[in-house]
């Protein structure tokens, strides 16, 4: 990486005589230092400033997740059989389930109107709202599942994106984990909501991937990931997929999974992209719940372009993991200047990627093995 002693506000201090002027640094010089990094993806500038990681803490304390779940729980809206809170059953499903959100924050049927006033602009949206349940098993979270029962995680995600797809423009399929990211119920689940409009986080990155295309010719994440393999931030990528925890980092534990080869969407994905992946996901999920020895809370999703028709060689399919842990029991706060200014993260994410590649590596099977 190249790095450069003129940016920003250095070029004003140094003219004002307050701050030395370091020649031709070294990308070590820079990031030893407090210093803005560019996200690429987001075309956004966040802080990095990682010594403040030894201030006292006298906040907020996270419980740690139980642990000992049940197989079953009666009391559980998601598990097989059981009745949700609207009166409607579930079936005694074996595999995975999906269905209509009941209390869905989009709907098909919403009739098409719009307001202009001025500044004041609205307009309907039309969309729908799947809870899709990963497992019958009401303990079994996606990091603690077998390759074969995440691989059909994986299908799940395909398919029913393949399927919305056909009637909406943004299918954005996540998961809530945890309930210091909102997740309502430990049962394994996420969510898919799909609309017709393209939402910020997609208006962002179909922007920046458009301009990147436009000028060289080539996807912004497969040169990304080029840049990164093999590299500080790198967890261990193979020939398929990139998986990182980008340079841009905003989360103390942010990772992006993203496929070496070009492919706009989940139902695109081979047979043998989708094992890596399986593999690759699990490593980084069980390292997550080795970081701090617990259920290591996130929100994830997988970005992938929209279904509007409209070609767009740039869209490379990528997945975001914003976990808002810092420490075991503290998690980060996007507050004050974060929300007022911008991002700000406390530990590099170089020091996050060190952290993280010894949990995924004790956590490997082949890791456990001598000699391997
Ligand atoms: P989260 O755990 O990410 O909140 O997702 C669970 C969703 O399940 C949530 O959006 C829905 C909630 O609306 N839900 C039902 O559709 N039916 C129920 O009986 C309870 C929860
Ligand atoms: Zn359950």
């Amino acid at each position: 990486m190249r790095a450069s002693g003129t940016h920003g506000g250095a070029d004003v201090r140094a003219a004002s005589g307050q701050a030395e002027v370091i020649e031709n640094p070294s990308p070590a010089v820079v990031m030893a230092q407090p210093h803005r990094r560019y996200n690429a993806l987001l075309d956004e500038w966040l802080l990095v400033s990682a010594e403040r990681t030894s201030r006292p803490w006298l906040g907020r304390q996270e419980t740690p997740p139980v642990v000992d779940l049940p197989t079953y729980d009666p009391s559980c809206y998601l598990c097989p059989g059981n009745v949700r809170a609207n009166g409607k059953w579930n079936p005694k499903y074996e595999s995975t389930f999906v269905f209509t959100n009941d209390f869905a924050a989009l709907r098909p049927d919403a009739p098409d109107t719009a307001v202009e006033d001025g500044l004041l602009r609205a307009k309907s949206e039309r969309g729908t709202c799947e809870v899709i349940c990963f497992s019958p098993r009401h303990d079994l979270s996606l990091s603690r599942m077998s390759p074969a029962q995440a691989r059909t995680v994986i299908d799940l995600w395909a398919n029913e994106t393949a399927s919305l797809g056909q009637r909406y423009e943004w299918v954005q399929v996540f998961e809530n984990r945890g309930s210091a990211m909102g997740a309502s119920n430990p049962h394994p689940h996420g969510q898919i909501w799909a609309g017709d409009a393209l939402p910020r986080e997609a208006v962002k990155e179909d922007a920046t991937q458009r301009r990147h295309f436009d000028e060289t010719g080539r996807r912004l994440l497969i040169d990304y990931a080029e840049q990164e393999v093999g590299g500080p931030r790198d967890l261990g990528s193979d020939d398929d997929w990139l998986i990182v925890v980008p340079f841009w980092a905003a989360w103390p534990f942010e990772t992006l999974i993203v496929p070496r080869r070009p492919v706009s969407r989940l139902p695109d994905l081979d047979d043998r992209a989708r094992n890596s992946l399986t593999e690759r996901l699990l490593g980084l999920l069980r390292g997550y719940d080795g970081v701090f020895e617990a259920p290591f809370p996130y929100s994830m999703g997988w970005h992938q372009a929209p279904f509007d028709g409209i070609e767009r060689p740039y869209w490379q399919l990528h997945a975001h993991f914003y976990p808002p842990l810092l420490r075991a029991t503290v998690r980060k706060f996007m507050v004050g200047y974060e929300l007022l200014s911008e991002p700000q993260r406390d530990i590099t994410a170089e020091d996050a990627a060190e952290r993280l590649r010894s949990a995924i590596n004790a956590a490997s099977p082949r890791a456990a093995q001598p000699g391997i």
